[in-house]
């Protein structure tokens, strides 16, 4: 199992599924979805219409339309609203999810943003080791996903999420 970060627009990547962080409406919005949709062209809103939305937790799959990604994986995390309303839970749900259903749709390589870290205010440093915990159980339970990229925006995300890796291989 290959797991790596990088600073990249997401929207660039050459992956099999690029994940969303999405709203519970799944119609787009700010962010790294707007920027997806953006990309993606307006068949991807048109596909999204048809699902009827996703509760938070939960995730759902489109096609990557003018991507270069081939899939869509669109995710709804938690607003955080201080770390004592269920949030860790539902954002390890968002991460398993996402990594079930690329493993039932044949995906070999997946990129990750930091779902929630962005407007809905999740603190990346406690986010980031939810994100890698869940997606090393699922690697390891589905052998199918080889490759899963964290994909930064910043170069202070990437340095938290590189001494995260670091210290997993150390060990
Ligand atoms: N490529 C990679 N990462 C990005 C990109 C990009 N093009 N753009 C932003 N990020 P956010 P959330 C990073 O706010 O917190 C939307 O309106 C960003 O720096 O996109 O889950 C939805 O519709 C941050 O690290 O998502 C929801 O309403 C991470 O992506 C709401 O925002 C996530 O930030 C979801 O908020």
């Amino acid at each position: 199992m290959v797991i790596t970060a990088i600073r990249a627009d997401i929207t660039t990547l050459i992956v099999d599924a690029i994940v969303n962080a999405a709203n519970a409406s799944l119609l787009g919005g700010g962010g790294v979805d707007g920027a997806i949709h953006r990309a993606a062209g307006p068949e991807l809103l048109h596909e999204c219409r048809l699902l009827g939305g996703c509760p938070t937790g939960e995730a759902r799959i489109t096609r990557g339309y003018r991507l270069p990604a081939k899939h869509v994986i669109h995710t709804v995390g938690p607003v955080w609203r201080g770390g004592l309303h269920g949030e860790p839970g539902l954002l390890a749900s968002c991460y398993r999810n996402s990594m079930d259903l690329a493993a039932s749709s044949r995906l070999a390589s997946v990129a990750f943003p930091g779902i929630s870290t962005g407007i809905y205010g999740y603190p990346l440093e406690l986010a980031a080791p939810v994100a890698l915990a869940c997606v090393r159980e699922k690697m390891r339970e589905h052998d199918g996903v080889g490759s899963v990229v964290f994909c930064c925006f910043s170069e202070r995300d990437l340095v938290i999420y590189q001494d995260l890796l670091d210290a997993v291989r150390l060990h």
